[in-house]
């Protein structure tokens, strides 16, 4: 039985080097207490902390990772990258090729701005849509995170959900005020705020699948309302498929769904686990981005030839018909087996999924938004997330974030993370 004594000595050291001693919230464990591990590699499916520790990894840098750790495809992309030399502050020609990959699923994607996160890209296409259509207000749903930008931490998911900030500090209310908040999953309320602000909103941002409140598909018509009743309205749809890019579908939900919005933000899986963002869509409104168009936005690192490399060699592996449709029946099997255990030990638990990404809720109500996932049980989680960490499954440390399947996920981690999860469950309710 391994210990945790060096992550917890790191941990207590990076305390007094940064805030909350880490680099992003949620990592910090406090929604589910203890301590983080500290991880110092990861190969395939498994990683490995400083004591010594393996896991079947279902965080996967959150999302990033659609190829498993260390793809030796993706290290040698990056090494031979890096080793003509890590950015350059030019163009170079894998910059088109990653824009090129990306409209082989996303053909509806006519240009793309490259940036170096999810938050960047989002900042960038709300600016452009507020541009574009000459209006200030956007809509966002209660419980989507849509990165840490001012005007969108307002009610968001992920770590914002976690630590109960539903409104961050810092954050001036005249940057929000423009900021309108619907339920997800819920037509009726975004035709209101259509007709009560008709002729100021810009634009509809949405987390197409929500990710961020843990999984949750949109109910029938959903997306398909939404694009009709911005379409009526003039409001321009925009899907941040971030997290659902290539993860629910090879072509994101705006594939799986048939739904084609106005623009689309990316990120996580183009970079292959290193820093990348992008937005794009329509040729007409991309036009408006600077040096072509008005909008000003810039950045010292976009489209740097390493992360470019990294993301084009996962896409080119993760997006293989055969190997992407393996880890989408991998990921059924895992839910379907995770719910029949749940039920053997009659723990109330909800499984929401789509393609390679899915939650456990621990409550007995469908899960549709995200009132009904705030009735999740967070202390049975907390339970059972420390439990699979000690049983060697390293999960994300927050009922409101996803599990995420890799390429790598073969038999033997599903069967060791089903067993992980039966002994898990009998120490929580046993
Ligand atoms: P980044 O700025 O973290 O690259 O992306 C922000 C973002 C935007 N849109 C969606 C739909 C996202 O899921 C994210 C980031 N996702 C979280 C995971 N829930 C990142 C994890 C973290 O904050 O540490």
């Amino acid at each position: 039985m391994h210990t945790h004594a060096r992550s917890q000595a790191l941990f207590a050291a990076a305390k007094t080097r940064m805030p909350g001693g880490v680099s992003s919230p949620v990592r910090a464990f406090k929604a589910v207490g203890g301590s983080p591990v500290f991880v110092t590699r990861g190969a395939g499916a498994w990683i490995e902390d400083v004591d010594g520790n393996r896991y079947v990894d279902y965080v996967l840098s959150y999302g990033p990772l659609l190829v498993g750790h260390a793809h030796e495809e993706v290290v040698a992309a990056v090494q031979d990258a890096a080793a003509k030399g890590t950015s350059f502050g030019a163009c170079n020609e894998y910059e088109s090729a990653l824009v090129d990959k990306v409209r082989t699923v996303m053909p509806r994607i006519d240009r793309l701005r490259l940036v170096n996160s999810g938050t960047e890209a989002v900042m960038s296409a709300l600016r452009l849509a507020r541009a574009f259509t000459g209006r200030d207000k956007i809509i966002k749903c209660a419980g989507n995170y849509h990165g840490h930008a001012d005007c969108l931490l307002v009610q968001a998911g992920s770590g914002v959900a976690t630590l109960g900030l539903p409104n961050s500090p810092g954050v001036p209310n005249s940057t929000v005020k423009d900021t309108l908040v619907v339920p997800f999953n819920d037509l009726s309320a975004v035709e209101t705020v259509l007709y009560q602000y008709a002729g100021q909103i810009a634009a509809m941002i949405v987390e197409p699948v929500a990710g961020n409140m843990g999984v949750i598909p949109p109910v029938n018509g959903y997306l398909e309302g939404l694009r009709r009743v911005t379409k009526e309205h003039d409001v321009l749809l925009i899907f941040d498929e971030v997290m659902t890019g290539f993860r629910v579908h090879p072509g994101g939900a705006q594939s799986l769904f048939g739904v084609t919005p106005d623009l689309t933000t990316l990120g996580k899986v183009i970079g292959g686990g290193l820093p990348i963002g992008a937005y794009g869509g329509r040729a007409d409104i991309m036009s408006w981005v600077a040096p072509e168009g008005p909008v000003y936005q810039a950045g010292t690192l976009s489209g740097n030839p390493v992360a470019v490399r990294a993301g084009l060699a996962t896409l080119d592996l993760g997006l293989n018909k055969d190997m992407w449709a393996g880890t989408a029946s991998q990921t059924a099997l895992l839910m379907e087996e995770l719910a029949s255990i749940a039920t053997r030990w009659s723990v109330p638990m909800q499984v929401n999924g789509l393609g390679t990404m899915f939650s456990c809720f621990f409550t007995d109500a469908a899960v549709t938004d995200w009132t009904t996932a705030s009735t999740s049980d967070t202390d049975l989680f907390a339970k059972i997330f420390n439990a699979m960490l000690k049983f060697g499954v390293h999960l994300a440390p927050s009922q409101y974030e996803a599990w995420f399947m890799s390429t790598a996920h073969d038999a033997a981690a599903v069967t060791h993370t089903l067993h992980a999860f039966d002994k898990a469950l009998k120490e929580a309710v046993g």
